[in-house]
């Protein structure tokens, strides 16, 4: 089953210049990016976000990072898209990240951590929902596909 997550390059993967890194790594594995586009995130769509940690401490610093400058956000499809993707960000905490993982071989700090993807097939349509229409998620054959799946 083909499955479509979210993902998001935060403001320090953007400045620091992580972008070709993380979508290289996303090609190379065999996902398909479906969507992209880089944009300013408004505190109302961060909020929107990230409500389920409203109530947290950190909520107001991670609602200042998230805005503080340009992001580039993407839908992605692929078989197990989500844990695939979970998987190659690595853990939430930078520190906690094995190597080899894009947080574990670029970040230093859980405030800092380059990048988002979705937990849940759910999560993710809710979360694409607020960046992209349907009009802007595209449909296209990748040549690899039939080597990247056996059916
Ligand atoms: P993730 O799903 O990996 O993005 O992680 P969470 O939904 O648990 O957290 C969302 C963001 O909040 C993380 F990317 C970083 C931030 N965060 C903190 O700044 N401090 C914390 O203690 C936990 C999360």
């Amino acid at each position: 089953m083909i499955e479509r997550s979210f993902l998001m390059i935060k403001p320090d993967g953007v400045v620091r210049g992580l972008c070709g890194e993380v979508i290289s790594r996303l090609e190379k594995k065999g996902l398909k990016i479906v969507a992209m586009k880089m944009i300013q995130v408004t505190r109302e769509i961060a909020e929107k976000q990230y409500e389920i940690h409203r109530e947290k401490e950190f909520f107001k610093s991670l609602i200042n990072y998230v805005t503080s400058a340009p992001s580039l956000v993407m839908v992605i499809d692929g078989k197990e898209a989500v844990k695939v993707i979970r998987n190659l960000i690595g853990a939430t905490n930078p520190v906690e990240a094995n190597s080899g993982t894009i947080r574990g071989d670029f970040a230093m700090f859980i405030e800092r951590n380059i990048v988002h993807a979705a937990d849940s097939p759910e999560n993710a349509i809710k979360e694409l929902s607020l960046y992209f229409s349907e009009e802007e998620i595209l449909s296209y054959k990748k040549v690899d596909e039939d080597w990247l799946y056996s059916e």
